[in-house]
């Protein structure tokens, strides 16, 4: 289908223009909040056309750089191009760029790392600053104006609705049958006006399949033909497959003590391998008629969906492979009345997480003795990606799963540690750690109980004689007994990375 049909309103036919023209639009120094969650959604020609413009900026010494907003990672064609320009002053709320994450660990570029639920009304509380433009990419635009989203949504109803001047992408790469899909609450607000959010169910539908956008502030509409950017999932390992397995045992467990349901509760998995591993081991499972109310839908999820494990899948975005991509613009009539697509601050909501008792699964970067969990830094300073939804789903599940491989970079380093590096998950949010070793269950347990609990389930053998060592003397040489640690030692745990690149023992 060629995209002009995809405009079918007349009056914003009329603003169509080239990427350029519409980058020019861009205010240099603003705050330019974009379409855009895992790879999925984002807009594919405006963003390259601002940073043409900023590197020609540049070596003319006239140089801008613009605050960035977008619902989570992007691609490239986004954030890659736009941090190589050096054209972003601020990054927010979730990036997973390698160009951006250089640039942010060598202190020449901002980011703030905000839970994805928080971001949109710390834009209506104004406590983000002034947003000048929203560039969103959308699916088409019917006759009487209304936006059919894309393959994802994110902040686009924030943005649209915040912004002083709205440019549109609509990409005619993105299906046709979207239209239909999506469910945008608007009944949201500040407090003290807020008010229940009528959802009960994870399928239930509480909105409008479309975005609403006043025409007067669409200053640009670009057509582009251009497929969302995703990596392909690596096959899961051994370690991503035991970790599954784990997890599952946990989960059988659980149901026969009667503590879960058979269909269990709806799930939440997070990014990366492991995750889409443990869908795999869903898919393969024992259980049936199950329901996601999560942030993303990636490749295991859409298996889901295709056997029928899957009755009903609640998101903000797609996070596909592209050849997952391909199959469900190819099949989407397969799938389309069992996704449901909503605004960030929905599907994250930590009301709506707590009342369905969502089982939030997500992947991390190391986990201490007492349960407390660092998901975002590498050796304390460095930045890999964000918290993102992770602690709207923890913070507020019904069992909360921390899963990581017991040891990084070859079996050099220990993702268990006596005290992380940096905190991203308190004890009191992390209720079972699962690694290839096994799974700690920490629920009900006070942390000297916990530390046994990880270091006998979580901890590589070849790591555990030194937390074992560490906690021994913890245990008899620290000032209080409550959590034991000293503190110098734990504190130099990490440091011991740093000599040699190695921490083997
Ligand atoms: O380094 O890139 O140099 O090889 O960290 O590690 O194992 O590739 O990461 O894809 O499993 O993701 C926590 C990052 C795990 C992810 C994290 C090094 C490792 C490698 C990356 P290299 P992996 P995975 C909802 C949920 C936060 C957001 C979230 C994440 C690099 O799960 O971003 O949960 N989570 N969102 O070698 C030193 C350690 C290490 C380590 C790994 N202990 N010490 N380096 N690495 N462990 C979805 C959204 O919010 C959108």
């Amino acid at each position: 289908m060629g995209s002009r049909t995809r405009i079918a309103n007349r009056d914003l036919r009329r603003k169509v223009m080239s990427a350029e023209a519409a980058a020019a639009l861009i205010p240099a120094g603003s705050n330019v909040g974009m379409s855009g969650f895992t790879g999925a959604g984002y807009p594919k020609a405006v963003p390259l056309a601002l940073a043409r413009r900023i590197a020609e900026a540049n070596a003319a010494g006239t140089g801008f750089r613009v605050g960035v907003w977008t619902g989570a990672s992007t691609a490239p064609e986004l954030d890659g191009a736009l941090a190589e320009a050096d054209g972003i002053e601020l990054r927010l709320p979730y990036q997973s760029d390698p160009v951006s994450r250089q640039k942010i660990n060598s202190g020449h570029m901002e980011c703030i790392d905000v839970h994805l639920s928080h971001v949109a009304q710390m834009v209506w509380q104004g406590f983000l600053g002034h947003l000048a433009t929203a560039v969103v990419e959308i699916s088409g635009i019917t006759e009487d104006g209304r936006l059919v989203p894309s393959s994802s949504i994110g902040n686009n109803k924030t943005w649209l609705d915040q912004a002083d001047q709205v440019i549109l992408e609509v990409n005619s790469w993105q299906s046709a049958e979207l239209e239909g899909m999506h469910d945008i609450y608007y009944g949201t607000a500040l407090p003290p006006d807020r008010r229940p959010i009528p959802l009960t169910r994870a399928g239930d539908r509480i909105g409008v399949p479309y975005l609403d956008c006043p025409p007067e502030k669409v200053v640009a509409v670009v057509e582009t033909h251009a497929p969302d950017r995703n990596s392909p999932f690596k096959e899961a390992d051994e370690a991503s497959k035991r970790i599954a397995g784990h997890l599952l045992d946990f989960l059988q467990h659980e149901v026969g003590h009667g503590r879960l349901p058979a269909n269990l509760l709806p799930i939440q998995s997070g990014v990366g391998n492991i995750a889409n591993a443990v869908l795999d081991g869903l898919d393969a499972g024992p259980f049936e008629d199950l329901t996601a109310y999560t942030e993303v839908i990636q490749d295991g999820m859409l298996g889901m969906l295709r056997s029928g494990k899957l009755s009903v899948a609640s998101a903000t975005a797609f996070s596909l492979s592209p050849d997952a991509a391909e199959d469900f613009n190819a099949n989407i009539s397969a799938y389309r009345d069992r996704i449901i697509l909503r605004p960030q601050e929905i599907s994250n909501h930590p009301e709506l997480v707590r009342r369905l008792g969502v089982l939030a699964m997500n992947g991390i970067i190391e986990a201490d003795l007492y349960g407390n969990v660092n998901s975002t830094h590498l050796m304390g300073s460095r930045i890999q990606n964000g918290i993102g939804g992770s602690g709207d789903f923890a913070r507020n599940a019904y069992i909360s799963f921390f899963m990581t491989p017991s040891t990084a970079k070859d079996g050099a380093i220990s993702s268990i540690v006596p005290m992380v590096s940096h905190v991203d998950h308190t004890e009191h949010d992390v209720h079972v750690v699962v690694t290839e070793q096994g799974l700690a269950d920490l629920r009900g347990l006070a942390p000297r109980h916990r530390a046994r609990q990880i270091i006998d389930h979580c901890a590589h053998p070849d790591y555990r004689p030194m937390l074992e060592d560490y906690h021994q003397r913890a245990l008899t040489g620290s000032p209080g007994k409550h959590t034991p640690h000293l503190i110098d030692e734990a504190l130099s745990w990490h440091t011991r990375y740093l000599g040699d690149g190695t921490m083997k023992p």
